[in-house]
């Protein structure tokens, strides 16, 4: 595999005017046929001398049966088949090009291209796979008007493309004929087709300019009854993008399509979103709250994509982030704005701060615009999803809610119809409010995640407070020096009866400051009592912040802080602080410390009723293993896993009676509603639950047993059923998982929820657990979703067993992974990622992974997404 940097970016030599298509499907051996209307880029780099350039064309496992140009066969002369694609010299600035090829969807195991589902044809193009269907060229600066004609037997009645649908009928054989027209050009990437017996929902959307849109979401028979939540998430998601960014829909049909095969959670192409089964498809008896959200946000996010990547797209690879950050920023305010917004951004900054900070520090390190990749499929990453929503969410602090949308507002108009950069994206914003995003540029290409040391200074005689704020992001991979950054820090200030503190004449409680030095302070006037700072609040920046805070600050800011995430994070930075001096402990051998600190915390968090409980619950949730580990400079599995274990079997029961009176108070008897209402209240209700069992105290257990077997919803039952599994005996757990196995074994979603508790329980997915489950009937190493469960739920979230003393998890990865490396290379480099990151273990841990990680590479041929990883890993 060979490295692509972004400083060779040249524009494409021909552009594609018009693309017809005409699939004639059969599963291993499905013709398909491209008319492309070819014309020479006038913008294109020339080299007039040396005549007209070759044509080139992407193409990958794809049988060539034919090639025309303007009616006549290309003679063999004109044309080369190379590794990756072919290579035509036609010598005219516009012709007709003519192609046939033969392809085996039956046997495509990337889930890339044209593939089958349970018998279903689907594609997934993004980012490189509709080389796999035909040759063309596939990136993202070609953008054609598509025309697709699908033939299939009677047995596939649903034929869908993008667009509308302008023809259908039956062949002289009795075959169904369907053709669709997408009037918008778009590039190959947001190609979809999708063929099967499927039964749909319909609804429609008026839009704002009072056009009705025809809503159709297709799945297979069984799962019709679990469209209702997906279909009312699409509507809203629709309204929130007119009201809030005045975005409207613009073809006449939106279709979603459910499949079971799907190596991300969905595809936003165009009018023809294609949805991993897990990401659309909801029942009340089948998915939990955490699912319904899941997939109100997913929705969302692939609607929003029309606007924000489809009508405005990517120039190329390098600038994923222009649609992916923006989006997910967008997606990130609507699910805000539908259901609590301090606990929408909790879950997003603990996303970040556990993963995607890990990923900065690690190998595969990149900015939010990488200047070079191997394999494109590995940079669709935390960084540039959720560090890029990140940067967007800066811009819109920086310039505030009304400068940001007039930004939004130019940059839709300026590039309606174009493949763009970040940079664009950036200058849209200065353009439209005059401002000066200049050295704020240094975000997109600075990698590693900002360190920001605070230190006070309260001057009574004077009534100033000074802060002062020093920035330093470490060297990264391939970055040595990193520059100062534009870091947005909002600030507010607490007196000592706990009221939010004037800052300025105007009143104001809250300020931002503008960092752009590497040290830098800012005095406030007029402040009469020593404050107690509430920094970086709403997680205004993806920093790294430190300031000494004592125990009691922090205590004091859980109860009057009134920046909700701030008092979530004082909480956090409380518990971090206590499992770190218990880790020292308990390496140290002594006996661990009663973590009375956190204890009266909590204690003061479960009786707050009035707070939201949904806040409350995220109070009271443990920073995980997997966070812990990223806090200091060496990981000890084994000390995690102790502290942690210590810490919450300690509080479950020094807090015992309090839990109990909360469960008994949330546990109402009601209809199941995915309210942000409801939910919150079943998210309290079950936190204090699994506190409860972790006592493993009989009438707790017999508590979680009675929830599991009323079945009131599945939010309620599988928390019940992750209690007895975790706490629970091993017999009980065994029987319950089974019969609830009984139960549900028809339904995919569920099962495969089933395999994740299992394999993801520190107490019961043990590595001889995990491989019973490898080989269960329901479970499939060609399943994504089913790999995800078992084998990621075992290596990315049990962290007490993958780190067994004995490496054997680490061995187990590796064995997975070289399997699955033949079958789907987006897979297999993804479920490495646990391996990678072995030079911030103890010597032990790091040895046997890094032993695991060369195995790996000498394991053959590896894929040149598993290539990437690993080499990059190893260096
Ligand atoms: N834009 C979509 C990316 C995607 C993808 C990328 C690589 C391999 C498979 C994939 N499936 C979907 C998803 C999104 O961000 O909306
Ligand atoms: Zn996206």
């Amino acid at each position: 595999p060979h490295t692509i940097y972004l400083k060779d970016y040249q524009a494409p030599d021909y552009l594609i005017d018009r693309t017809e298509l005409l699939f004639d499907l059969k599963p291993n051996a499905t013709l398909v046929t491209s008319r492309l209307l070819v014309r020479r880029n006038p913008d294109a780099v020339k080299d007039d001398e040396a005549g007209l350039p070759a044509l080139w064309l992407d193409g990958i496992d794809l049988e060539l049966l034919s090639i025309a140009v303007d009616g006549a066969l290309l003679p063999a002369q004109r044309f080369r088949e190379e590794a990756g694609g072919l290579s035509l010299t036609v010598d005219k600035p516009e012709f007709l090009l003519e192609i046939q090829t033969r392809i085996a969807p039956e046997s495509n195991t990337s889930l890339e291209g044209l593939y089958l589902s349970n018998g279903m044809y689907c594609t997934q193009c993004e980012a490189e796979g509709f080389r796999k269907i035909t040759f063309y060229p596939d990136r993202p600066d070609v953008m054609s008007v598509f025309t697709t004609t699908i033939v299939a037997p009677a047995t596939y009645p649903v034929l869908l493309s993008n667009g509308n649908k302008v023809d259908s009928g039956t062949t002289e054989d009795g075959r169904l004929r369907v053709t669709w027209e997408d009037p918008f050009a778009k590039p190959s990437y947001l190609f979809a087709l999708v063929a099967g017996d499927l039964q749909y929902v319909e609804d429609t959307f008026t839009t704002c300019s009072g056009r009705n849109v025809k809503l159709q979401l297709f799945t297979e028979a069984r799962n019709i009854g679990k469209c209702a939540h997906a279909m009312t998430s699409l509507k809203r998601s629709m309204r929130w993008d007119e009201e809030v960014y005045g975005r409207e829909y613009d073809l006449d049909i939106f279709m979603i399509v459910a499949v079971d095969h799907f190596n991300m959670g969905a595809m936003e192409n165009k009018g023809l979103n294609i949805f991993n089964s897990a990401c659309v498809l909801a029942s009340p008896e089948t998915a939990t709250d955490t699912a319904f959200q899941r997939i109100e946000a997913i929705v969302a996010h692939e609607y929003f994509h029309n606007w924000s990547g489809n009508r405005v797209t990517c120039r190329d690879w390098f600038q994923l982030s222009l649609k992916e950050g923006f989006t997910v920023f967008r997606d990130a305010e609507f699910s805000a704005d539908m259901n609590s917004r301090a606990v929408k951004r909790i879950e997003d900054v603990t996303l970040l701060r556990t993963a995607q900070f890990a990923e900065d520090a690690g190998p595969m390190s990149h900015p939010v615009r990488p200047d070079s990749y191997m394999e494109i499929s590995n940079f669709y990453t935390l960084t540039i999803y959720e560090k890029g929503a990140e940067v967007v969410r800066m811009i819109h602090t920086i310039l505030g809610a009304e400068a940001f949308r007039r930004g939004s507002d130019l940059y839709f108009e300026r590039h309606d119809g174009c493949a763009v950069t970040c940079e664009d994206f950036v200058v849209a914003m200065e353009d439209a409010n005059n401002a000066d995003l200049k050295q704020f540029r240094r975000w997109y290409d600075q990698a590693g995640t900002p360190v920001l040391d605070v230190q006070d200074e309260y001057d009574a005689e004077n009534a100033t407070y000074t802060l002062t704020f020093h920035q330093h992001t470490p060297a990264t991979p391939g970055q040595e020096e990193k520059l100062p950054l534009h870091i947005p820090v909002a600030v507010g200030l607490l007196g000592a009866n706990g009221d939010a503190l004037a800052l300025d004449e105007s009143d104001s409680k809250e300020k931002v400051f503008h960092l752009t030095e590497a040290t830098q302070s800012f005095t406030l006037h007029g402040i009469n009592e020593r404050p107690l700072p509430s920094l970086l609040r709403g997680f205004s920046a993806p920093v790294k912040l430190r300031f000494d805070y004592s125990n009691t600050q922090l205590l004091f800011l859980m109860q009057h802080d009134t920046d909700a995430f701030n008092r979530w994070d004082a909480c956090q930075r409380l518990a971090l602080r206590t499992l770190e001096q218990l880790q020292t402990q308990y390496r140290a051998g002594d006996v661990l410390e009663s973590p009375t600190a956190l204890i009266d915390g909590f204690s003061a968090v479960l009786g707050h009723t009035e707070l939201d409980p949904a806040l409350v619950a995220k109070m009271l949730t443990l920073p995980s293993a997997q966070e812990m580990a990223e806090q200091g400079s060496e990981i000890d599995a084994e000390a995690i896993v102790a502290a942690r274990e210590f810490v919450r079997s300690t509080i479950a029961g020094a807090l015992k009676s309090r839990f109990l009176t909360r469960y008994h108070a949330l546990d109402e008897r009601k209809a199941y509603q995915p309210t942000a209402e409801d939910i919150a209240q079943r998210s309290l209700k079950n936190t204090c639950l699994a506190y409860l069992c972790n006592t493993g105290d009989e009438d707790a257990l017999t508590l979680a047993q009675a929830q599991f077997e009323r079945g009131e919803n599945m939010t309620d039952v599988s928390a019940a059923l992750a209690a007895l599994v975790e706490y629970g005996a091993e017999g009980v757990a065994e029987e319950r998982l089974a019969s609830f196995y009984q139960q549900w074994q028809h339904d995919t979603q569920v099962v495969e929820s089933w395999f994740g508790m299992q394999s993801s329980s520190a107490s019961f997915g043990s590595l001889g657990r995990v491989r019973q489950l490898l080989s269960h009937p329901a479970f499939e190493l060609k399943n994504p979703n089913k790999v995800r469960a078992v084998i990621g739920g075992f290596a990315m979230r049990n962290f007490k067993q993958f780190h067994r003393e004995d490496g054997s998890g680490y061995e187990f990865l590796a064995d997975q992974v070289i399997a699955l490396d033949g079958l789907n290379p987006q897979i297999a480099s993804r479920l490495v990622t646990p391996l990678t990151r072995w030079k911030k273990y103890r010597a032990r841990e790091a040895e046997q992974i890094q032993g695991a990680l060369k195995r790996i590479a000498d394991s053959g041929e590896l894929s040149p997404d598993l290539y990437e990883v690993v080499s990059k890993s190893l260096t």
